[in-house]
């Protein structure tokens, strides 16, 4: 029993020993039938030492890549990042119009406010887990409403 508890803590504080704080983590809702969908969030190095995301998991989608969206004239074209380095004390907004997560062959079928868990995989070999909302409605055009 002991053991058990020492490895739930160890779990929940993984986050914080990595140094990695996720916010408005977002899915974008698509019209049905679609099989790719994108992910933002924010995220925030605050550990010591150069964060370097490689990947990500999600159990909606069968992949999951970085993209960085270029643009080229009135062109946009998406170019896969192989890592993403964030510097200590720094944040890295993946946001529309520039770098996102391109979840590809969705599994499953989306709803509004969905809850969906999601892993980054960083070259070091941490991990952190946290939960994106789906949102219906994020484009490069999104503004807040207030
Ligand atoms: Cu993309």
């Amino acid at each position: 029993m002991r053991r058990f508890f020492i490895g739930l803590i160890l779990f929940f504080c993984l986050p914080v020993i990595a140094g990695i704080e996720i916010t408005d983590a977002n899915i974008r809702l698509m019209p049905p039938g679609m099989p790719n969908t994108v992910a933002y969030m924010v995220i925030k190095n605050t550990g010591q030492d150069t964060l370097r995301l490689v990947s990500a998991t999600t159990p909606i989608a069968a992949m999951a890549e970085l993209h960085q969206s270029v643009f080229q004239g009135e062109m946009v074209t998406m170019q896969p990042l192989s890592e993403l380095t964030i510097a200590p004390g720094k944040s890295v907004v993946l946001a529309p119009g520039g770098i996102h997560f391109m979840l590809m062959q969705l599994t499953s079928a989306l709803q509004e406010g969905q809850s969906v868990p999601m892993t980054l995989l960083f070259k070091n070999g941490e991990q952190v887990s946290f939960s994106a909302n789906v949102v219906a409605g994020l484009t490069s055009q999104h503004t807040h409403h207030h």
